[in-house]
């Protein structure tokens, strides 16, 4: 195979670890800190869901260095490890990989790395795969979880945990890592409890991806993946602003990834300052209607046209849709109506049928609601769920819906005189073009160390861990490993009707200094022309701009 020119030169990056990681893990020390807890509620039902893993304590590596902490027992043990890579592709999982196999063959040359193929499907079914040096080398610092696939199955029914046991121990299994979001974590929690349940000695490490940044807390400063999709998404939101002011003809709707919370939306705003931002959890908490939001847009694309610019940019966050009351209560009758109907709906043949049928089924409310939408988005309301039962948002055209519903108003303005702009766009939707790019720097360091540090957690013995590196606002020098319990990160929600332990999303917080960093600015730039242009990614130079994180991050962190 052919390989690009920077693919050569990134094989030769040298990912950075966390100081206490540097010379391996002979010597290192254990230090425990009582975990966070579950919210108070849920703590007597999760408990008695995790009788064994429930109630773990935080740990974090330090330097043995002769000093009290616990030391790591037999780190040059000789282990097999699985390792599966879960749900939506991230900048990085490869490193991840590299990180754990570094780590292992650091511990024993003899120790082996499993890969079990196409996500956890594949450590239901065995399908499996030896990861080599070799291969390993052919992927280091590269996008795209290619090397070994990735899928969304969800491993819920007893014959599933089974089959997983069985596959795990066939293979002399030590311990499986999951990398994924908080979906596959919470799988990765359920799987921990059931190993420990039947004595099984194989342990359950989670690593927290997702471009999507809603895998985080105190103890998980970011998912991984989410510095170099915005990034990405930034390099190109700013050259579509550019070219709006260049051409001065297009009001450019932008829709971007991120299926639930708007993290990606406000880095991107933050990074290029577009005449509007919208942010879902913002609208949720204002109990915004679409009505509302054309309004905010309106505002915007009238006060610029009374200044001759018929241009600018909107950013729209993918989970938008599902944030708007009226919108999430019409989700919410449409989930339960296909599950409740699932035979007779899956036997009509056309879209328009499909339509018709779920009209008919509906309150008369949402009913009309739902008929007022454009043919394609009413379609799209209705395609299939994703295994874990979210409606696949990255499928439904918001951008589309909203450039119909602002041009309708804007008709309706200038029939008012209230409005005497020209309003020509562009749709565009950034979002699978960022899950796969070369990792920045920050996440190829970042990937490698969580994989480093999940082989640490291994070698300690433990199990029902999230692997954990901290401090990522400074320098990698001063980066610090450990591990969460997964349990501790949890807590009930109701999920198709029922009571489920699962990990809690992180959504935007509004009262958290990103957001009140963007609110602070974007009034001013809703008419201004005045874009920030942050250009494409630089994986070499000045690490102030090669190794920079993310706005989100600094600003999180008390560094801007
Ligand atoms: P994860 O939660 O698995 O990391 O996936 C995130 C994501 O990229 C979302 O932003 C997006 O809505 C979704 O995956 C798309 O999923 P699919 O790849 O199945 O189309």
């Amino acid at each position: 195979m052919e390989i690009s020119p920077l693919q050569k030169a990134r094989y030769a990056y040298q990912p950075k670890l966390p100081p206490v990681l540097k010379s391996g893990i002979a010597g290192l020390g254990i230090e425990k800190s009582p975990a966070a807890l579950p919210p108070e509620g849920d703590r007597e039902r999760l408990k008695a869901l995790f009788p064994s893993t429930y109630g773990k304590e935080r740990v974090t590596f330090v330097a043995q260095a002769g000093g009290k902490a616990a030391k790591i027992e037999g780190p040059g043990r000789e282990l097999r490890v699985g390792v599966i890579l879960s749900g939506g592709p991230a900048p990085g999982g490869h490193n991840v990989v590299a990180g754990l196999f570094d780590g292992l063959k650091a511990g024993n040359a003899a120790s082996r790395l499993i890969g079990f193929r196409g996500g956890p499907g594949g450590l239901v079914d065995d399908k499996n795969m030896e990861i080599t040096a070799a291969l390993v080398d052919a992927y280091r610092n590269t996008g795209g979880f290619d090397m070994i696939g990735s899928g969304r199955t969800k491993i819920e029914t007893p014959e599933q945990f089974d089959a997983a046991l069985a596959t795990a121990k066939k293979h002399g299994l030590s311990a499986v890592v999951v990398v994924g979001g908080d979906d596959s974590n919470t799988n990765a929690a359920l799987l921990a409890e059931f190993f420990a349940a039947r004595k099984a000695g194989i342990a359950v490490i989670g690593v927290p991806k997702t471009i999507d940044g809603d895998l985080k807390n105190e103890d998980i400063e970011a998912s991984f993946g989410f510095d170099t999709a915005t990034k990405l998404y930034a390099e190109l939101a700013g050259n579509i602003e550019r070219d709006s002011a260049s051409g001065r003809k297009y009001w450019h709707f932008v829709k971007l990834m991120g299926r639930s919370a708007s993290h990606i939306g406000l880095e991107v705003a933050l990074q290029t300052r577009p005449n509007v931002a919208l942010i879902s959890e913002e609208v949720e908490a204002n109990k915004l209607s679409l009505g509302n939001i054309v309004d905010e847009i309106c505002a915007s694309v009238s006060a610029r046209a009374d200044k001759g610019e018929n241009f600018g940019v909107v950013l729209v966050p993918e989970g938008l849709i599902e944030f708007v009351p009226e919108m999430k209560a019409l989700i919410a009758e449409l989930n339960e109506l296909l599950a409740a109907n699932e035979a007779a709906f899956n036997a009509l043949a056309s879209a328009e049928e499909k339509r018709a049928f779920v009209t008919g089924k509906l309150k008369a409310e949402r009913a009309r609601l739902y008929s007022s939408l454009p043919a394609e988005i009413q379609t799209q309301l209705i395609w299939d769920r994703d295994p874990h039962g979210n409606v696949q948002v990255s499928r439904i055209e918001t951008e589309k819906l909203l450039i119909a519903m602002v041009k309708s108003r804007l008709a309706e303005m200038s029939k008012a005189g209230t409005y005497k702009g020209k309003f020509d766009y562009q749709a565009h939707f950034l979002g699978y073009e960022g899950r796969c790019a070369f990792p920045s720097n920050f996440d190829a360091d970042y990937c490698y160390s969580l994989g480093y540090t999940a082989f640490a957690l291994i070698a300690a013995g433990l199990s029902g861990y999230l692997s954990s590196v901290k401090n990522l606002a400074a320098p990698a020098s001063e980066w610090k490993a450990g591990g969460v319990p997964l349990v501790s990160m949890m807590n009930i929600e109701r999920r198709h009707g029922s009571d489920k332990p699962v990990i809690r999303k992180a959504l935007v917080e509004l009262d958290g200094a990103p957001f009140k960093a963007f609110a602070a600015h974007r009034g001013e730039w809703a008419l201004s022309s005045d874009f920030r242009v942050p250009g494409p990614m630089q994986y070499f130079g000045s690490p102030e701009v090669t190794d920079r994180p993310s706005e989100t991050l600094l600003l999180e962190k008390g560094r801007k």
